[in-house]
């Protein structure tokens, strides 16, 4: 497969202007006529103008009403004889396309019955001929004309104006969309649908018609996707001044989605796993990343849309972007400070067990990438997650109204345009001259440039005599693929400093003239770097990287006595939580490097007691009590280990949560019995954190009576389950069952699927809670297999597919790594299964055995082999021979 480089960058030769687009729709055969009006680019040397296709007929090309000749080269549709000078010209192209067989869901498809679009990134060329680059913006009109009685209703970008009836029961529709965009923003939308409507007025007076369109069964679903675009539309006005463009504000959902949603000009398309949520279907979690992928979707509007990218490997610019801006919308609705502490720590949570290990591996690359394969395999949480961070720290750099005056900047040099990551960057620099951003831009954009997580060293070390006490941050990063060696990052440490007991110390360093109350932030941009601070009593005890400052590791070898001070008391709420998991990953660590079976009491009574503080503490927030009672995960503890057993981690993760579950039973019979009733479902930061700790407490529960033999609460659980108002307390009552392998558990997982057997999203829960199961004695995978067989179970829906597949293979990894290898077996069965219709999922998949070369034998050897076997079939797509490629380099 051709590498794409992003030094090789070149301006499009022509421009697309316009673009009238008719389409008879047909399942089996769909006509697609392309009229565009093209001009030359003056400063590009003439030449022949290539236009991107895929799977497409080609029945008609003229050039200004005249038959043409044209060649077909690969994937091109070439024209070398075409009006010579700079004037505009027509070219009208007439093409077939088969959306039945789609199978890849890129492009034109048919999900249910009703045909959707997705054209990101690449998508486009499998509709028409075109020049499928988000650097060439054009105004589109959109036709649709289909058979009334089937599609109903036919949607597209921008403002419906005309429609009627045709002969033969058909009907058509037209829209124009008053915004020029990249192809890759276009869409349409043709069946049974219904729609939940609210008009709204914007603050600055704006009237808007805002709909979510699903299907008949499901509008008792869409209550919480409007509310959520109604408060994404206020919050970019009230937070960055960005007003809805649009009359009209369409959001379709589909059951057949290979991501999470589209944020095409004015017609939203999303999986319906982040639009439709009632309390009987939905979890808390749920509702959350509704809320969180509809705010996404929506920025995208300005940040994306407005302005887009030049070129793929400005992904970022958008992406990163919009990312941190949706986490910045989902804090905002927060009213207490502390569920905005709970949506970072979730959100860091989310960076180190996902984004961390991805830049530790083969498929590692700079948030803007600098060459690829196959762009799909780069939506990544690198260029998401790490992307957010990089723009959150240029916001910590230059203040949250610095900030806003750099996105002000940035709209008024670039809107209308297709832009660069420096572009951005430069534009929240030149806003504020006198930051340390301005100051140390070509450093600070290292973060685009290069891959792999910095480790920030910290050392402290107290003067009695000077009453100074010294802090020395050093960093490092470990080369990543094709970047042997990396230059200093600007990494902003925010930090404050605690008394033994606990008491917040103000901050002077030595050449301030007074001390300052709080957190400060300093800027580390040396590989080693030493800060004094002054009148100081006593040795302090620094809370470092307050609010996860920076995407970094930060080693500091804090005492046990250190770190249960900061779980007591720093007023840092990431802080407060950093320490819990640090206490509890040494204690793992130490047992899992130990020699000899695995101790089955590996907590001791220190950490123990601190949890049990943490629990019953009469302040501290429900949802903040159950992230610090979480113990880190297997992922993110392998993380750690040079080399990994991961059936050790595995095993010594249950043995300390076996140990915190008996020896915590009474504070965890008090923890459910206190928080289980929360009258009328909300799913609100303080419903949702009850319910969170009540669910911890249950599974605590079951896991102990597992032990002893005792039934009352696998009993309780149970009835829990049964008399459930909504399915966070359903479904957290089930997975209690199932993790603690009851022998009630199959009778509830067949009374759950009875109950929900025509939910396919709760269908989804239902197969994963099943692939996800703790292992005991190699059952999981049999499982699976059969699984598979069930009749719900359908590998082209992608998330069923996920439900099953990656539940088992991607967060079950316990279950995964067997010492009979038949786990990777299962693995490259799968992604050679899947790589036959849908390339993206594949190789999605493929990335689950990303971390091989750490793994210890005979695991290593093992997955080398399974990974061997995909990479000498010899028809795989560009994205997964892209990735098997990478991990066996
Ligand atoms: N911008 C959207 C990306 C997307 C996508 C990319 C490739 C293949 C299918 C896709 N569906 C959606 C999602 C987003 O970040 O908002
Ligand atoms: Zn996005």
């Amino acid at each position: 497969a051709t590498v794409v480089r992003r030094e090789d960058y070149a301006a499009p030769a022509y421009w697309i202007d316009t673009v009238d687009l008719c389409f008879d729709l047909d399942p089996a055969k769909t006509r697609v006529l392309n009229k565009m009006r093209l001009r030359r680019n003056p400063v590009v040397p003439a030449q022949a103008l290539r236009l991107d296709g895929e799977e497409l007929n080609v029945a008609r090309v003229l050039v200004n009403g005249a038959g043409c000749s044209f060649k077909i080269d690969g994937n091109q549709l070439v024209l070398e004889s075409l009006p010579e000078g700079h004037e505009p010209f027509d070219l009208e192209i007439f093409t077939i396309c088969v959306p039945e067989k789609n199978t890849q869901l890129m492009g034109l498809y048919v999900s249910q019955g009703t045909f959707f679009t997705q054209c990101e990134a690449e998508g486009f060329r499998r509709i028409t001929y075109f020049l499928d680059r988000p650097d060439v913006m054009a105004s589109y009109t959109v036709t649709l004309r289909a058979d009334k009685s089937k599609y109903p209703v036919l949607l597209s970008n921008g403002n419906l104006v005309d429609e009627g009836p045709l002969p033969d029961g058909r009907h058509f529709a037209k829209w124009v969309d008053p915004h020029k965009k990249p192809c890759y923003l276009f869409a349409l939308v043709a069946g049974q649908l219904v729609a939940r409507e609210q008009h709204i007025i914007s603050r600055s007076g704006g009237k808007h018609q805002l709909q979510v369109y699903v299907r008949p069964g499901d509008m008792d679903k869409t209550e919480h996707a409007m509310n959520s675009l109604i408060a994404s539309v206020a919050w970019d006005e009230a937070r960055f001044g960005l007003p809805l463009d649009l009359e009209r504000f369409m959001i379709v959902a589909t059951s057949d989605f290979n991501m999470g949603a589209m944020e095409n000009k004015g017609l939203n398309i999303f999986n319906t796993k982040y639009v439709l949520a009632n309390a009987a279907t939905a979890t808390d979690t749920d509702f959350a990343n509704i809320e969180s992928v509809v705010g996404h979707e929506y920025f995208h509007n300005w940040t994306g849309n407005r302005v887009t990218c030049r070129d793929w490997f400005q992904l970022s610019l958008k992406e990163g972007l919009t990312v941190f801006r949706d986490q910045e919308f989902s804090m905002d609705l927060c009213a207490e400070p502390s569920a905005r502490a709970v949506k970072r720590i979730e959100d860091v949570r989310v960076l180190r067990t996902a984004q961390f290990p991805e830049d530790a591996g083969p498929m590692a690359h700079p948030v803007r990438p600098d060459s690829y394969a196959e762009i799909n395999n780069f939506y990544t949480v690198t260029v998401y997650e790490k992307g957010a961070e990089v723009v959150r720290m240029m916001q910590t750099l230059v203040g949250r109204d610095g900030f806003a005056a750099g996105m002000k900047l940035y709209f008024e040099r670039h809107d209308g345009q297709a832009v660069t990551c420096d572009d951005f960057a430069q534009a929240i620099a030149d806003a504020n001259p006198d930051s340390d951003l301005a100051r140390l831009l070509p450093q600070f954009k290292r973060w685009y440039s290069q891959a792999g997580t910095p480790h920030v060293q910290a050392e402290g070390v107290y003067d009695a005599d000077a009453r100074s006490y010294t802090l020395t941050l050093s960093q490092s990063c470990l080369p990543t693929p094709g970047q042997a060696l990396k230059e200093p990052f600007v990494i902003p440490v925010s930090l404050g400093l605690l008394s033994a007991d606990g008491q917040q110390l103000p901050l002077q360093l030595a050449h301030w003239t007074h001390a300052e109350e709080g957190s400060r932030t300093l800027v580390l941009t040396q590989a080693s770097e030493s800060f004094t601070f002054v009148n100081l009593d006593s040795a302090p005890v620094p809370s470092l990287l307050r609010g996860f400052s920076a995407p970094v590791v930060l080693e500091c070898h804090y005492t046990d006595a250190q770190l249960l001070t900061l779980l007591a008391s720093d007023p840092d709420p990431f802080n407060r939580w950093e320490a819990g998991q640090r206490l509890a990953l040494r204690r793992a660590l130490l047992a899992i490097l130990n020699e000899g079976p695995v101790t089955t009491e590996p907590l001791d009574g220190a950490f123990i007691g601190a949890m049990r503080e943490v629990l019953r503490h009469p302040q501290l927030d429900a949802a903040f009590k159950e992230l610090v009672l979480t113990l880190p995960s297997e992922t993110y503890i392998a993380e750690q280990l040079a080399e990994v057993d991961p059936q050790r981690v595995h095993a010594v993760r249950e043995a300390m949560r076996e140990q915190l579950a008996s020896a915590l039973q009474d504070d965890w019979v008090w923890a459910f019995e206190t928080h289980k009733d929360n009258g009328a479902y909300k799913p609100d930061p303080i419903g949702t954190g009850r319910r969170a700790l009540a669910g911890l407490a249950l599974g605590m529960l079951c896991v102990a009576a597992r032990h002893t033999g005792d039934a009352v609460w696998p009993g309780k659980a149970y009835q829990h389950f049964k008399n459930a108002s909504n399915m966070t307390d359903r479904f957290n009552a089930l997975s209690a069952l199932v993790v603690s392998e009851h022998a009630l558990a199959r009778e509830a997982l067949t009374r759950f699927h009875a109950l929900f057997r025509d939910e396919a999203l709760v269908l989804d829960k239902w197969f994963a809670l099943q692939a996800g199961a703790p292992d005991r004695n190699g059952n999981v995978l049999p499982a699976v297999r059969k699984l598979m067989t069930h009749p719900d179970f359908n590998i082209k829906n992608p998330n069923r597919a996920r439900s099953v597949i990656f539940s088992y293979c991607s967060a079950n990894p316990g279950a995964f790594h067997r010492t009979d290898a038949a786990g990777y077996l299962f693995w490259s069965e799968r992604v050679m299964e899947l790589d036959a219709f849908n390339p993206q999922v594949a190789a999605r998949l493929a990335r689950a055995l990303d971390r091989w070369k750490k793994l210890a034998e005979p695991y290593r050897g093992a997955a080398r082999e399974a990974i061997a076997r995909v990479a000498a079939k010899p028809d795989l797509s560009n994205d997964v021979r892209e990735v098997v490629t990478r991990a066996l380099a």
